[in-house]
Formats: C-alpha cells, sequence, structure tokens
C-alpha cells in the first residue's frame, strides 16, 4: 500500500466526472488499499478515487476516524474504546465501487463538513439525513445499504466527489468565494516564503 498525494482545491481535476469500474478487479481493490491508506494518514473519514487523481467511482470510508484531527489525544482514546464496543457495525473501513443513491429521505439535516482536498476548512451542509445507496463491495459483490447519521452525509460527501462536485460548491457564493480567497491567499504566502 503507497500514500499518495490529495489533490486539493482549486486543482480543476476535482471537477472530473470519474467513470464506472467495469469489474472490480486486484487492481480496483490496490487502488481502494492505498486510498485508505492515505485517508488514515490525513486523518479522513472518506475519499474518493478523484482526491488523489484517479477518475474512477471508487470511494473508502471509516467514519469510525470521525474528529481524530480536532480531539485532544485523551478524548481520542475514549472515542476509540467507545468504538470498540460500538454494534452499530458502522464502524472499520468500506469500500464502495460505482455507488447509487436509490433513495433519499425527506429529512435533511445540517452537518459541519471539512474535506481533505479543502484542509482548515469547515461548514454546514444541507442533505437528506437519510439515504439507500447501491453499490459493488471490494469483491465486487452488489450490495445495499441504508445510511443514517453521519454515514449518509458522509456518502453523499463523496458521491459528490464522482460528480465533480465539492462541498463548496453547496456553500453560498459568498461563503465560497471567501473560501476560496483565503486558500489562494495561503498559497501565495507559502510560495513568497520559500
Ligand atoms: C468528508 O472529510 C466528510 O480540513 C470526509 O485539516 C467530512 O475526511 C463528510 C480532514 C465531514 C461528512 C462530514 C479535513 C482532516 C478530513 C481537514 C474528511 C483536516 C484534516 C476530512
Ligand atoms: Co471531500
Amino acid at each position: 500500500m503507497t500514500i499518495r498525494p490529495i489533490i486539493e482545491v482549486p486543482d480543476k481535476r476535482l471537477k472530473t466526472v470519474s467513470q464506472p469500474v467495469t469489474e472490480v478487479t486486484d487492481d480496483t481493490r490496490a487502488l481502494m488499499n492505498d486510498m485508505l491508506e492515505t485517508m488514515y494518514d490525513a486523518n479522513g473519514i472518506g475519499l474518493a478515487a478523484i482526491q488523489i487523481g484517479v477518475a474512477s467511482r471508487v470511494i473508502v470510508m471509516d467514519i469510525s476516524q470521525r474528529a481524530q484531527a480536532d480531539s485532544p489525544p485523551e478524548e481520542k482514546a475514549e472515542e476509540d474504546a467507545a468504538e470498540d464496543i460500538d454494534l452499530t457495525g458502522e464502524t472499520g473501513p468500506r469500500f464502495f465501487v460505482n455507488p447509487e443513491i436509490v433513495w433519499v429521505s425527506e429529512e435533511t439535516n445540517n452537518y459541519q463538513e471539512g474535506c481533505l482536498s479543502v484542509p482548515g476548512f469547515y461548514d454546514d451542509v444541507e442533505r437528506p439525513s437519510q439515504c439507500r445507496v447501491a453499490f459493488l463491495d471490494y469483491d465486487g459483490a452488489a450490495q445495499e445499504l441504508e445510511c443514517d447519521g453521519l454515514l449518509a452525509t458522509c456518502i453523499q460527501h463523496e458521491m459528490d466527489h464522482l460528480e465533480g462536485i465539492v462541498f463548496l460548491d453547496r456553500l453560498s457564493r459568498l461563503k465560497r468565494q471567501i473560501v476560496l480567497k483565503k486558500i489562494a491567499k495561503a498559497e501565495r504566502d507559502a510560495a513568497g516564503a520559500k
């Protein structure tokens, strides 16, 4: 497994619509393993293939990684302990190939989202609270999954990446422009500091 560089906004590649995978092969699994290692290394909970520059409809996720980046070490240990006895089956790595949303709830919620391609920025995004997703798993078997809570939010966020959409695109134009300006300024400052 290899940690690959994560593409960040405003990189145009993030606007690519990803292509369906024709068959889940060892190459697909090698990609998923690299994505998982890359995601864990960056303390993420979800990653779409386009975020490492591969325009395939592949997503990896582990929502038990939640809040890793923000939590102090003691809290993190407690969270991990809580996850260990979690019986919802919502922990551990998950792999989604060619995911399709087959149902969404009318009920929506707001979740403060972040993105490994937009490091350091978080904002509320409104999405359906529940959804049902059909996909191929790590072994290429067809599966359906009913999603709720963070799982539902995360899968919808990641599926947006497959359409070339970043969560900033779901904010008001004003908010998006403020974030993009801050990123551009940080980029300039970093270049100037060299
Ligand atoms: C998408 O995002 C997500 O800015 C996954 O400094 C996030 O894994 C869906 C991360 C929240 C739903 C709710 C972001 C790590 C991780 C950062 C991530 C950062 C370090 C983001
Ligand atoms: Co993202």
